[in-house]
């Protein structure tokens, strides 16, 4: 692992092949005013056996709540600190209906055992340094980026306007409590356009080898098939991010199921995949596990779990996640 860490510095490329990824999921509850969420974490079988999402090894009963006051936006996991050794913090956004749609953003550390609180508070934004759920440059998407390739994670922002434009920037997350997370490292002021070019989930991936971190963008136009798109960042503030390098331009379930988010998610040996959650006509829901090839199609998913409410609680999934475990990130991811 020491001497993975050390070659990765050297060549400027970052993927141990060793990363194996636990499966985050944020399900809520419908029948309860508020809808809780409840956070559960699983170890990955990796076995492609339609079940590979088990054994169930944390979960906290109650994070926060989808809906009321202060309902959760946005929830994805990012390595806040990328300390060697340790593991991915869990980012939810919420906002503040009370103050004109206000989103506030909380670092937490993962929930760590069976029906478990999720634990401290690293990190949160201060008063509307990151921006609004509506409005003019409201937030559209979000999701962990490694701008730089130092193994720390920041955020890419976009954001929807009112003249139809969709915007892009990468900043870092806040450093400590009621921080403000700084000025846009990059920025694009036209990237793509709402309604027939909406934004479903962002992350950032590392496909070619130089140290900056791509964008992927799982886009949806009103008439056409989802897409899945690869992009360079844009190299300054008020830079373009140009058209995207790759593109998956049907990433559309053989059911007619709905891609409901995508995420950033490794195996061991293979590198980094994204894994999809899907709604079936029927309800159901599922998560699908892809390589991130970018050959013109996702092809059949390499892992999939359809049986995802065993302990039948009739509670329906909000998003899905990868979640570096307790070793094989750190600073060489
Ligand atoms: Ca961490
Ligand atoms: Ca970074
Ligand atoms: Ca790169």
């Amino acid at each position: 692992m020491r001497q993975w860490v050390f070659l990765s510095l050297i060549l400027g490329v970052s993927v141990p092949a060793s990363r194996a990824d636990v499966v985050g999921l944020l399900r809520y509850d419908p029948a309860q005013a508020n809808q809780p969420l409840r956070m559960e974490i699983y170890e990955g079988s990796y076995v492609p056996d339609d079940d590979f999402v088990s054994p169930l090894i944390a979960y906290d009963p109650k994070l926060y709540a989808l809906g009321g006051k202060n309902p959760v936006r946005f929830a994805f996991v990012a390595d806040w600190d990328g300390a060697a050794g340790n593991m991915d913090e869990l980012v939810i956004v919420r906002e503040r209906t009370a103050k004109k749609g206000r989103l506030d953003l909380t670092v937490r550390v993962r929930t760590k055992g069976l029906d478990q609180d999720t634990g401290e508070t690293l990190a949160s934004s201060k008063g509307t340094d990151l921006g609004f759920f509506s409005g003019d440059g409201r937030i559209a998407a979000m999701g962990p980026l490694d701008i730089e390739g130092d193994g720390v994670d920041e955020v890419v922002i976009l954001r929807a306007w009112s003249d139809g434009r969709q915007s892009l920037e990468v900043r870092r997350l806040p450093p400590g409590k009621k921080k403000k997370m700084g000025p846009p490292l990059v920025s694009d002021a036209q990237f793509g356009t709402v309604g027939l070019d909406e934004t479903v989930s962002v992350f950032g991936t590392q496909q070619d080898g130089d140290a900056a971190e791509e964008v992927v963008t799982l886009r949806r136009s009103a008439a056409g098939a989802d897409q899945l798109h690869l992009y360079d960042l844009p190299a300054s503030v008020g830079g373009d991010a140009g058209a995207p390098i790759k593109v998956d331009p049907s990433v559309v379930a053989p059911d007619g199921a709905v891609n409901q988010s995508i995420a950033r998610f490794f195996r061991p040996g293979t590198g980094e995949g994204v894994i999809f959650l899907r709604q079936a006509p029927s309800g159901t829901q599922r998560v699908e596990m892809f390589d991130l090839a970018f050959s013109g199609s996702l092809g059949a998913p390499v892992l999939s779990d359809a049986t995802l409410d065993e302990e039948g609680l009739g509670m329906p999934l909000f998003t899905v996640f990868g979640m570096a475990a307790a070793s094989g990130h750190g600073s060489a991811r």
